[in-house]
């Protein structure tokens, strides 16, 4: 007997879009009780389905479909899933909408002012979207008893408490039937890449991160792990049937228990897995326990780029994050890197917490300048400007200092960590000169930019297919491709002499990233 369908909606996130399509293991983790008791899971992925996405979400819609869910985090995304929702209650008006992710965890109450979206579920909700399927389908689940849903009651909102515990599905029961893999992958690389969570969640407090926000609720510990077996298994499953190459690990804290990491790369090695990785959650203070051979190791197993949160060159501002690293650390770590040349580091810097000072940013450019002389494989993936979140302290400062806190989706969608304009009034203007200068500099500092877009043809949304680019994306490229050197030398010049005047590459960055954002909604589908 069938127990019906629902259809789950992952957005474009923008500019991005044009370098990396990840597959959207959001709804697929929120999938997972659905589908073991019965329920049907229809994808729509707007990313991939380019111009064609509003006939195949109506196409996905039948008389058994029980709910249309949204994943959204904050900024542009949002725009996405908005035109989406109501363009799906303007043809079904009767079909439940139900928006979950990021977004809506952290600002329930606004986007239950949007009339075109019936429910919210809060935080990791695969368990909450059955109960609440099993309501709509039979009355089965009283609303109140929905563990972090939201809904519109008589003129006002109720919001149930969130779970309070971290379950997932096992790795192999993750459900990808309707997903194809080979249409998600990342510009440029020549192995298909496949995302995964070792583990969840992150025991740290970093005040300027989303994490303690997002797992503030969990009782007890605040990370939830996979064992060895289960990991390494499932990657020799992902190799032998998918053919993977690249692993990217998506944990918030790949490294935070040395010895299963060990165990995980030793088994890899162990089973003959040919795979290169990609880290994002590293801390430099775990890699400054490491002896030399557990870098050999890592190198050994194929892990080529670690992504590491230096965040600041200011010793006072590393403090106001509570990131409980030292810029000596940072420097140390990454002179005994430059040995093992096949690690290559990615450091990412943080702006724009207020209390820093212009001479804060200074000292962060100070430190890049030395972990680029220090190991000449450094690189950097660039210096994201705070966005304050609800539910933090740093939140509640930026409210007091005049930051206006937006009202509705559409405002939240302004809210961007690359290119934040406006609405950051704690900062002074020179300040937020500087840090845009700084942030185009770090761009072309290294040659990841030169040597991303060096081939210009290919496109990320098909693995391995020759689907061309559009030609002024193409072109657009081209030529930031040959301009390279002279940009590098420009970001040299700007970092070495503090020199922040006329940012014009910053102008350059965000209006080609405003092209290309506005093209990738206009791409049509291969
Ligand atoms: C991978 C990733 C990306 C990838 C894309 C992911 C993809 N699918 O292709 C890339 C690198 C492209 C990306 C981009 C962005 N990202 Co991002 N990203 C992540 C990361 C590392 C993992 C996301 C993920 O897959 N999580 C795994 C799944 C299982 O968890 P989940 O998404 O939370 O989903 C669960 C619940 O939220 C809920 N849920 C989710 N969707 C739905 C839907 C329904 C209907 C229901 C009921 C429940 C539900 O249930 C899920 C299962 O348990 C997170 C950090 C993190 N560790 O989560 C940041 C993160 C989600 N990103 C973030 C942001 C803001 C962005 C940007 C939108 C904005 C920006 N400027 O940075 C950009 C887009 C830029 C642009 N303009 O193009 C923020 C979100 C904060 C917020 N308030 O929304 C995070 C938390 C990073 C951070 N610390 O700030 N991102
Ligand atoms: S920045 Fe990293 S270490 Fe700090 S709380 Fe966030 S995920 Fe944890």
């Amino acid at each position: 007997m069938s127990n019906g369908n629902i259809v789950l909606f992952y957005p474009k996130l923008g500019w991005m879009d044009v370098f990396v399509i990840d597959l959207p293991l959001s709804i697929i983790y929120v999938s997972h009780h659905c589908s073991v008791s019965g329920i049907e899971i229809r994808y729509v992925d707007q990313r991939v389905e380019g111009d064609s996405w509003k006939s195949v979400l109506l196409e996905a819609v039948d008389d058994k479909t029980l709910l249309i869910g949204f994943s959204c985090m904050s900024g542009e995304p949002i725009l996405r899933s908005l035109e989406a929702t109501r363009y799906i209650k303007k043809h079904y008006p009767s079909l439940p909408t139900v928006w979950g992710g990021q977004h809506a965890t952290i600002c329930p109450k606004e986007t239950l002012k949007e009339q075109s979206i019936d429910y919210i579920i809060r935080g990791h909700g695969s368990m909450s979207l059955k109960n609440l399927c099993n309501h709509i389908s039979n009355g089965a689940y009283e609303l109140s008893s929905v563990e972090g849903l939201g809904w519109r009651e008589n003129g006002g909102i109720q919001l149930n408490p969130m779970s309070d515990g971290l379950d997932f599905p096992a790795l192999d029961e993750l459900d990808f039937t309707g997903i194809d893999i080979n249409r998600y992958t990342r510009f440029q690389y020549s192995k298909k890449v496949y995302s995964l969570f070792t583990s969840f969640g992150c025991p740290h407090k970093c005040k300027f991160c989303f994490a303690p926000i997002f797992y503030d609720n969990i009782k007890g510990k605040k990370w939830f792990a996979y064992s060895v077996d289960e990991v390494v298994g499932h990657l020799e499953n992902m190799v032998r049937d998918y053919n993977i190459g690249y692993i990217s690990i998506l944990d918030e804290m790949f490294f935070l228990d040395k010895n299963r990491a060990r165990e995980i790369l030793l088994g890899v090695i162990e089973r003959g897995l040919e795979l290169e990785w990609g880290i994002r959650g590293v801390r430099i203070d775990d890699l400054d326990r490491m002896d030399n051979d557990f870098f050999e190791l890592m190198s050994n197993a194929g892990i080529r780029q670690m992504m590491i949160g230096a965040e600041s060159g200011s010793e006072r501002m590393l403090k106001i994050m509570k990131k409980g690293i030292t810029v000596e650390q940072t420097i140390r770590v990454n002179k005994r890197l430059k040995d093992f040349p096949k690690l290559i580091p990615s450091y990412n810097f943080l702006s724009g917490i207020p209390g820093e000072h212009i001479d804060d940013m200074y000292k962060s450019v100070s430190l890049i300048l030395t972990l680029l002389e220090d190991n000449p494989h450094a690189n950097f993936s660039g210096m994201n400007q705070f966005v304050p979140f609800p539910g933090s302290e740093l939140y509640d400062i930026c409210v007091q200092n005049g930051f206006h806190e937006p009202q509705s989706l559409e405002e939240w969608s302004f809210v961007d960590t690359h290119y934040n304009r406006g609405n950051v009034l704690w900062l002074d203007k020179k300040f937020i000169r500087i840090l845009h200068s700084i942030q185009s500099s770090l761009m072309f500092i290294d040659d990841k930019t030169s040597r991303e877009l060096s081939s210009c043809e290919g496109d990320s949304r098909d693995w391995r297919k020759s689907a061309k680019r559009p030609f002024i994306i193409r072109m657009i490229f081209k030529l930031i491709v040959l301009l390279g050197s002279f940009l590098k030398t420009v970001a040299k010049f700007r970092l070495k002499n503090k020199f922040f005047i006329f940012p014009f590459e910053y102008y350059l960055a965000i209006t080609g990233a405003s092209i290309m954002s506005k093209l990738q909604v206009l791409q049509k589908k291969s």
